[in-house]
């Protein structure tokens, strides 16, 4: 909310010194006229170093999905936090915490409060139709991050996305390069509806359809939790269902189906019974494909501050934006990645 007062503040101090000139002047000498100037200059350069101050006060609505989420989340909520402060942009962040209901509320209260941008990074793709018409009829720019929203593109300004589908068919590719004798997959899938889950899931479900592979186990993890991954796989081979792969859709799953594992004797990775498939790519994650217990991590880059400060410094300028912009990512396969790669990492 940018606020116009100095110049009239200005007028104002430069019209009583030169009225009390005027009379003065008459009467003043040089030395008094010059000490006015200097007066009147100095407001002016207080005000206008005032009017920068609070011109640059851009403020940007975040809604985010849950605060403890995953690695992944953390490190994307960071990167939103220091980019923006370093920009100068205020920045109000708000988590839905697993409740899409809770995020269109809080998103219509950020509307409600006139942010300069809003940007949202839905729980669930689909009913934000409302929200959008919303911020449009407020003036306020509607950008997606990480993940895209099911939106008509009238109705935002710009998105910075992952490719999840793509994410997904790079997973399915290095699984055929395998050439198993026979692929018995477990998917650990993420939040039901996000457009993360909805792609990677796609994904799969297609390969598997179209190799002939038998997916044995396909659910979705509330919250992308580790925890509730890791008692799914325990309960799987408790219940003696035969597996040969696991598709987890994020690193902390992985972990899980690799702790529970551990605890029935079960060997997986590179020299393993088992395939792990992992999605996001943390540092950590990428100590476990380096280390063999992940066969396959494909990253998910979760650095969007820096990407959403370029592209509302260029909106800012009038500049043109790309509309629907998706992140760069690549795979790391246990049989090529090297320390150099993981000390490289920065998240
Ligand atoms: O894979 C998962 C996170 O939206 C891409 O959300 C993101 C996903 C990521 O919690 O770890």
């Amino acid at each position: 909310m940018k606020r116009i007062i100095s110049l009239s503040l200005v007028l104002v101090l430069a019209f009583t010194f030169t009225a009390c000139g005027t009379t003065a002047t008459t009467e003043a000498t040089t030395e008094e006229a010059v000490t006015e100037e200097a007066v009147v200059e100095e407001a002016t350069e207080e005000v206008a170093t005032e009017e920068v101050a609070t011109e640059e006060a851009i403020t940007v609505g975040v809604v985010q999905t849950n605060a403890n989420e995953s690695d992944w989340r953390t490190a994307n909520t960071k990167s939103f936090n220091e980019a923006f402060a370093e920009a100068g942009f205020e920045i109000k962040m708000v988590f839905g915490e697993g409740d899409h209901a809770k995020q269109i509320s809080q998103a219509q209260q950020l509307i409600q409060e006139e942010v300069d941008y809003l940007v949202v990074l839905g729980l669930q793709s689909a009913g934000w139709e409302d929200v959008a018409k919303a911020a449009q009829e407020a003036g306020i720019p509607f950008i997606m991050a990480d993940r895209k929203l099911e939106l008509s593109e009238d109705l935002y300004t710009a998105m910075v996305c992952s490719d999840f589908a793509a994410e997904g068919t790079k997973a399915v590719d290095w699984l055929k390069t395998q050439a198993l004798d026979s692929y018995k997959i477990v998917v650990l899938g993420g939040d039901t509806g996000s457009s993360a889950q909805l792609g990677r899931s796609q994904a799969i479900e297609d390969g598997a359809a179209a190799n002939g592979w038998d997916i044995v186990f396909n659910q979705n993890m509330k919250g992308w939790d580790e925890t509730l991954a890791k008692q799914a796989v325990a309960d799987l081979i408790a219940g003696g269902t035969e597996f040969n792969v696991i598709y987890a859709e994020n690193d902390n799953m992985a972990r899980g189906a690799c702790d529970a594992m551990d605890a029935a004797g079960i060997t997986y990775g590179k020299d393993g019974d088992v395939k792990v498939i992992a999605f996001d790519a943390n540092k950590w994650a990428l100590e476990n494909v380096l280390a063999g217990k992940f066969n396959l991590d494909v990253e998910c880059n979760p650095l969007h501050g820096p990407r959403i400060v370029k592209l509302i410094n260029s909106l800012e300028a009038g500049e043109a934006v790309e509309q629907n912009a998706y992140v760069d990512e690549e795979m790391f396969d246990c049989d090529t990645i090297t320390q150099e790669i993981v000390d490289a990492r920065t998240y």
